[in-house]
């Protein structure tokens, strides 16, 4: 019997000594130790051995079985490390290759003009406010003396959300607002989103105006020109053409409107201008008296002028962009070239 272990434990040892995967470790270790396993047979063995024999042949039986495992152990660790080493070879970083770069993202057009324009103004003294979108019937309407069903509502084609709520369809509502709180003399300015139901190639349903407003004694129109002036000459280039228009708004009196030359045709007329060579950018005046009292300020003492950029074309204009309808689609082509 002891002879018999031995011979198992070499010829094992052996047949250990020549596997080449670690497939072939198993069966050798199901070939030993399985249910009808060949070390597993020698153990059964044992009964038919003598009492006085039995210590010594179970503790042979034992050592066989301690040295096999180890030696199989042994060959689990080689193999395995050398599967390591493998697979930390094929996954090597060469930290001295250059570096493919990152793609750096760039401003969307209507964010750059909003922090450029607010960057004019508060280098002109003016404070930046914010209101609401959803707002009330009263300070996007009623207080900017447009009444309910008056006929100036319909320059407007608005987003009604109830008779009394509707989405801010001009900035022009945070005017009324600040008035209403604000001792003047001040100046401020409101960079927001507004909707209106039009679409075309300079008209989106949802836009972005900057608006503006100066509340003092004796504010004249040529301090509105003058201011604008600047204001459009650091913003376009000293060269740009600017014209300005007289025109209409319930909330100022006397009111202008401001366009400059068209970003597609630069002047000629094109359908983005619709042959005028021209884009409307802004609308603006000297805040009606009316107004003024709606809102609480003494309109004998004071006065004050108000614009309304359209961001969205001011970003056109910038950039040379066509179609307003590009700056929404999320065309990551398109943002690109924005850079
Ligand atoms: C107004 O909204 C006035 N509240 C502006 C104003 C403020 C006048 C203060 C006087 C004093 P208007 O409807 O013209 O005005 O719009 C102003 C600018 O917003 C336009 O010149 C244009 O550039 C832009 N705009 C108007 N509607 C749209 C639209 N649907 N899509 C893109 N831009 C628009």
């Amino acid at each position: 019997m002891l002879n018999k272990i031995r011979d198992l434990v070499e010829k094992t040892k052996i047949e250990l000594d020549k596997i080449i995967d670690l497939s072939d470790l198993n069966e050798i270790r199901v070939k030993i130790f399985g249910k009808t396993g060949e070390l597993t047979n020698l153990s059964k063995g044992m009964r038919d051995v003598p009492v006085e024999d039995k210590p010594k042949i179970g503790a042979a039986l034992n050592e066989a079985r301690k040295s096999i495992e180890e030696k199989i152990k042994t060959i689990e660790e080689k193999f395995e490390a050398a599967i390591l080493a493998k697979k930390l070879e094929k996954e090597k970083v060469d930290i001295t290759q250059p570096s493919k770069g990152i793609e750096m993202g760039a401003l969307h057009p209507i964010s750059s003009v909003i922090d450029k324009l607010t960057d004019i103004c508060v280098s002109m003294g003016f404070s930046v406010v914010e209101g609401p979108e959803v707002e009330s019937d009263y300070y996007n309407f009623e207080a900017m003396n447009i009444p309910k069903n008056h006929p100036s509502r319909d320059m407007q084609d608005s987003f009604f959300i109830d008779e009394n709520i509707v989405l801010r369809s001009q900035t022009s509502a945070v005017q009324a607002r600040e008035m209403e709180v604000r001792k003047p003399p001040f100046k401020i300015v409101c960079p927001g989103k507004t909707y209106r139901n039009e679409s075309d190639s300079t008209h989106s349903p949802i836009f972005h105006q900057f608006e503006g407003l100066v509340v003092d004694e004796n504010v004249s129109m040529a301090d509105l020109k003058s201011m604008l002036t600047i204001m459009m000459r650091r913003l376009f280039g000293q060269d740009t053409e600017i014209r300005f228009r007289p025109s209409f708004f319930p909330f100022t009196e006397p009111s202008i409107e401001v366009d400059v030359s068209c970003p597609n045709c630069h002047g000629k007329g094109c359908s983005t201008c619709k042959g005028t060579g021209m884009l409307e950018l802004l609308g603006a005046g000297i805040v009606n008296p009316k107004v003024l009292e709606i809102n609480g300020i003494d309109s004998k003492k004071y006065s004050g002028f108000a614009f309304g950029f359209g961001l969205d074309r001011t970003a056109m204009i910038l950039n040379s962009i066509s179609n307003i309808r590009y700056m929404y689609r999320n065309d990551i082509r398109f943002l690109k070239q924005m850079k």
